[in-house]
């Protein structure tokens, strides 16, 4: 059993890793003779607390079902936003403070701090995910050129991930964006090779607020305006993002993760949806802990 050591008396929870041999007991006082001691699990550590993001992300309904299927009923998942959740993670890093949290890749996070997924044995997260580009019915017969780009919308996790690091060093999504396209003009030019330029054509992209999607859809934003259109980005809540491409409002979203984590917004509108391909591969998302946090690596040692 892994136990981590609460220093009675420091006023703060040292993530020290005990050799546990010894110890053969649930909670159990260990008293070495020199401090006083208490001994809390992993849960007690963290008060039982997931920091989770926005509540219509799947990202919490993965949780939510996480925490039942490994039978962690009373545990609490918090719902806030990405940019709070960011925010809590950096508050006990510095403090070398356990946390855990809802986490996804690619996404900054990883590169400002030393985090490891925890094991997911029973595959709640899902297997293998990827980002799907999901246009409204009829898109192809009205913006046949933007069209063509989305179905050539290929890139990977570091390309993303530059953009999203720019941005959170402080750079405007735009000027990220724009940094990105400019040195990978030939990853560009796959995608926009041979296709005509447009007159202003009117085109809507949705997103919902997560920085990963801010990257995308600031880059496919340029990438659109450099052919000719008049572009239009909004960010909204997932469930509205879906339900613009279902009823048309909106004409195209770079923001699907599938086949898991928003399968139940695309079962519910089955058949107004136009999914038209992967624009990125091996994505993933699942719990997160700083490295500091030794004895934690599964999401089954969070039981103990
Ligand atoms: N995410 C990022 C989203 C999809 C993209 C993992 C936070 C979600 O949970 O819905």
């Amino acid at each position: 059993m892994t136990l981590f050591k609460k220093v009675t008396g420091l006023g703060t929870v040292a993530l020290l890793a005990l050799g546990l041999a010894a110890c053969n007991s649930d909670n159990t006082k260990i008293d070495d003779g020199k401090t006083a001691e208490t001994t809390v699990t992993a849960g007690d550590s963290v008060d039982h607390t997931i920091t989770g993001i926005d509540p219509g992300s799947g990202h919490m309904e993965l949780t939510a079902r996480a925490l039942k299927e490994y039978d962690l009923t009373d545990w609490n998942l918090t719902s806030g936003s990405g940019a709070a959740m960011t925010a809590a993670l950096k508050k006990a890093y510095d403090k070398e403070e356990p946390i855990i949290v809802t986490a996804w890749s690619p996404h900054w996070m990883f590169s400002k701090f030393d985090l490891k997924y925890l094991d997911d044995p029973k595959l709640v997260y899902g297997d293998s995910e990827e980002i799907h580009s999901i246009v409204r019915t009829g898109m192809k017969e009205d913006l046949p050129e933007a069209y063509t780009v989305f179905q050539r919308f290929n890139w990977d996790m570091d390309d993303m991930g530059e953009i999203m690091i720019a941005i959170e060093d402080g750079t405007k999504p735009e000027e990220a964006a724009r940094t990105w396209i400019t040195s990978n003009k030939e990853k560009v030019a796959v995608w926009t090779d041979g296709v005509p330029k447009v007159n202003g054509d009117e085109i809507n992209l949705v997103y919902a607020p997560w920085d990963s999607e801010l990257a995308s859809h600031n880059m496919m934003k340029l990438v659109l305006e450099d052919l000719g259109y008049n572009v239009n980005l909004s960010m909204v809540e997932p469930g509205p993002m879906f339900s613009a491409i279902a009823d048309g409002s909106a004409d195209a979203t770079f923001a699907a993760w599938l086949p898991n984590t928003h399968k139940t917004y695309v079962d519910k509108f089955d058949g107004k949806l136009d999914d038209i391909g992967i624009n990125m591969v091996n994505v993933k998302q699942g719990l997160a802990v700083p490295t500091y946090m030794k004895d934690i690596n599964s999401i089954e040692d969070l039981k103990k």
